[in-house]
């Protein structure tokens, strides 16, 4: 035992442990040391630790026996405004202190162009924007906050038309008015946030009473087919799993199968992520869109791309091809709480008249919203 000890300090660089007359210290320091690691993870941050602990782990008798801490609730808005105060302090709220009523100096015209351009907004909006500043910067009240409610609605005009018809269905379960299997199909370049997304998505229906199937399309890798199962099994819901390197397009024709023959609410399935450049791979993602027409002529309802905020220009282009292939119905921004510009988002629903459907700002459930225009402008304007 003293010996086990020994060798683990001596492994994790701690030296002058090493007499073994001082049993009762070297024992007592051992597991001191290992209470205080024990205490320090438990303090961290659970939401993410409780992300990846199956539920079958979860032991009823580790509670702690200390009256449970009430934690604090924390809105959607705070969160979002949290997630989104790099974009504001980065970009957003410096573009707003540029105006103070005094109209703009060269050198504070060649700021706000820089600013603007480097926002990830696409060369269009930067320059029409650029053009309305410098008109508004003329008129002598144009201060901070005049500059936030003109921003708040130059951006909410051109987003606001993709976000007229959104399917509520896709965040809402009600069981009275709700139809079918709703299939929705998540796509995105690798690393995005398809499966986190996923994973959060089932847990929110599934809280509301719904039944549902997930697909694990993503057959290239087990580990992302177990990162599934593990979401699936704490949501409660079925998911439908294939041998590693098994055709994409028959896992997600299984899953619909079931999801009809159960009489399921929703079918989520998980794609592999791809380059939107690698025109094979696309092609692949088409096909496993037409089979599940097989099943169902209307299927998928919904095919929904997944951006990582943080992308910058790239998450246009991103979009136009996946857009091509597959014609989404919807965007799940992700990842909105990185340093994140926060700009395409307005470049792609407007160029797309796609809408955002869902926001993440966070890896937790909790962190995952649906997106709603008036919120994210005003999180994103600190207005
Ligand atoms: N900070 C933050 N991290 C996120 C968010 N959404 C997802 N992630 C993290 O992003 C990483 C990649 O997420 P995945 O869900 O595996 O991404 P994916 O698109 O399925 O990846 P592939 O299947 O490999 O293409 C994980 O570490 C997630 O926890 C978010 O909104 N904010
Ligand atoms: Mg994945």
């Amino acid at each position: 035992m003293i010996e086990i000890i020994q060798n683990i300090y001596q492994a994790i660089g701690v030296e002058g442990i090493a007499n073994s007359g001082d049993v009762i210290g070297l024992v007592s320091v051992f597991f001191v040391t290992l209470a205080g690691f024990f205490h320090s993870s438990k303090a961290g941050p659970t939401k993410t630790i409780e992300n990846k602990v199956p539920p079958s782990e979860v032991k009823e008798d580790s509670a702690p026996a200390q009256a449970p801490v009430k934690k604090e609730e924390i809105t959607w808005q705070q969160r979002l405004k949290k997630g989104l105060s790099r974009s504001q302090s980065q970009v957003w709220g410096k573009l707003g202190a540029l105006f103070s009523g005094q109209g703009l100096s060269d050198d504070q015209l060649e700021e706000v162009e820089e600013l603007l351009y480097g926002a990830d907004i696409g060369p269009k909006v930067a320059s029409e924007l650029t053009e309305a500043l410098i008109e508004k910067s003329k008129q002598p009240d144009f201060n901070e906050e005049a500059f936030k409610d003109f921003l708040f609605n130059f951006l909410k005009e051109r987003m606001a038309p993709a976000h007229e018809n959104v399917d509520t269905d896709l965040y809402e379960f009600n069981s009275s008015t709700h139809k079918g299997t709703k299939v929705i199909m998540i796509v995105g370049v690798n690393g995005a946030g398809k499966t986190t997304t996923i994973g959060k998505l089932a847990t929110k229906l599934t809280a509301q009473g719904a039944n549902v199937v997930v697909g694990a399309c993503d057959t290239f890798r087990a580990a992302a087919v177990d990162q599934l199962q593990v979401w699936c099994d704490r949501a409660g819901a079925t998911m439908i799993r294939a041998k590693e390197g098994s055709n994409p397009s028959g896992v997600g024709y299984d899953a619909l199968q079931m999801a009809l023959n159960k009489g399921a609410d929703y079918c989520l399935l998980d794609t592999a992520g791809r380059l939107h450049t690698k025109d094979n791979l696309m092609v692949e993602l088409g096909k496993s869109k037409e089979v599940l027409k097989k099943l169902d002529a209307n299927a998928p309802d919904h095919v929904l791309l997944v951006i990582d905020a943080i992308t910058g220009q790239n998450a246009i282009r991103q979009a136009e091809e996946f857009h091509k292939t597959l014609g989404l119905t919807g965007l799940i921004f992700t990842k909105c709480d990185g340093s994140s510009k926060a700009g395409s988002a307005v470049s792609i629903v407007q160029s797309l008249n796609v809408p955002i459907t869902y926001i993440g700002v966070g890896e937790s459930v909790d962190d995952l919203n649906s997106f709603n225009l008036d919120d994210y402008l005003a999180a994103l304007l600190d207005r």
